[in-house]
């Protein structure tokens, strides 16, 4: 029996490759949410960047909260099963009015994770409309080959190399998917995605969570890490990141550095140019 979706999104997800939109938070809970990250860029100075962007939940405790909730984890366990790791937790903040857009492209052609089940959870902190740049996906593209990607490493393209599906995409056939702020979309790491800038007044506030069966393995880097969120894990292809207790914790501030600059060693396997950070 599934535990929260109907037979209807079932399936849909499974030919289209996501769904939406998923309630996940209430106003109060976005609002709560809103308030950590702000304070803390706040705290910094600068907007949330660079490798902090990446396994936030190491550094943040209501992230690692929020990754283990049962409205993220429900929905993922009747799409791929009980037991769930999430290897990843990644910030998507396009700042009003700034042009920072996301190219077409398919995520797993580049993570090093040999599964097809991934799902990326995708929660909006604020609202992701047609004119704040919400996610659009190519429905049924995570079904095949992974297309051909080529590096345009633009300065606006939020993605690490600026990877861009290098055959065309027929723009007539992508969905968008809007979503209120507390409001999630799901898509598979297979799926064709992309993201227009932002021509809103507000910041548009992404927080993703890639959550994957346990017996994926990493198959490009040598050491990789993950969270164990459900479940058993009869595998041990990943090491467990630590469950923290607060913010920053120094030995969890170290795990990040490692875990994150393993991430980024994958992300950037056969690249000509890399950046220092995410
Ligand atoms: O936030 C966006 O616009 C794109 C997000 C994305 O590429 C992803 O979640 O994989």
């Amino acid at each position: 029996m599934p535990k929260c979706l109907s037979d209807d999104a079932i399936s849909q997800y499974h030919r289209e490759g996501y769904y939406f939109p998923l309630p996940v938070l209430c106003d109060e809970q976005v609002a709560t949410c809103r308030g950590h990250l702000e304070a803390f860029e706040q705290s910094q100075g600068e907007p949330i960047g660079g490798a902090l962007r990446n396994k936030s939940h190491l550094l943040f405790k209501w992230i690692d909260d929020l990754m283990r909730e049962d409205a993220l984890l429900d929905p993922v366990e009747d799409l791929i099963g009980p037991d769930l790791l999430c290897w990843n937790t990644l910030f998507w903040v396009k700042e009003a009015g700034s042009e920072s857009f996301v190219s077409w492209h398919q995520d797993l052609r580049y993570w090093g994770l040999d599964t097809h089940d991934l799902i990326t959870v995708w929660l909006a902190l604020s609202p992701a409309t047609t004119e704040s740049g919400c996610m659009r996906v190519l429905p049924g593209s995570h079904v095949g080959e992974l297309l051909p990607h080529a590096d345009e490493y633009q300065a606006d393209n939020m993605l690490t190399r600026g990877q861009e599906i290098s055959v065309e995409v027929d723009e007539a056939l992508a969905v968008e998917m809007p979503l209120k702020p507390g409001q999630a979309s799901m898509h598979n790491g297979r799926l064709a995605h992309a993201s227009t800038p932002n021509a809103s007044a507000d910041r548009r506030i992404g927080l993703s969570f890639h959550y994957a069966p346990t017996k994926t393995k990493q198959v490009v880097g040598n050491w990789d890490s993950a969270a164990l969120v459900r479940g058993e894990d009869r595998y041990g292809h990943f090491t467990h990141t630590p469950r923290i207790t607060r913010d920053f914790e120094p030995a969890a501030v170290d795990f990040h550095e490692r875990a994150s600059t393993a991430v980024r060693d994958v992300l950037f396997t056969g690249a000509e140019k890399v950046r220092k950070t995410l």
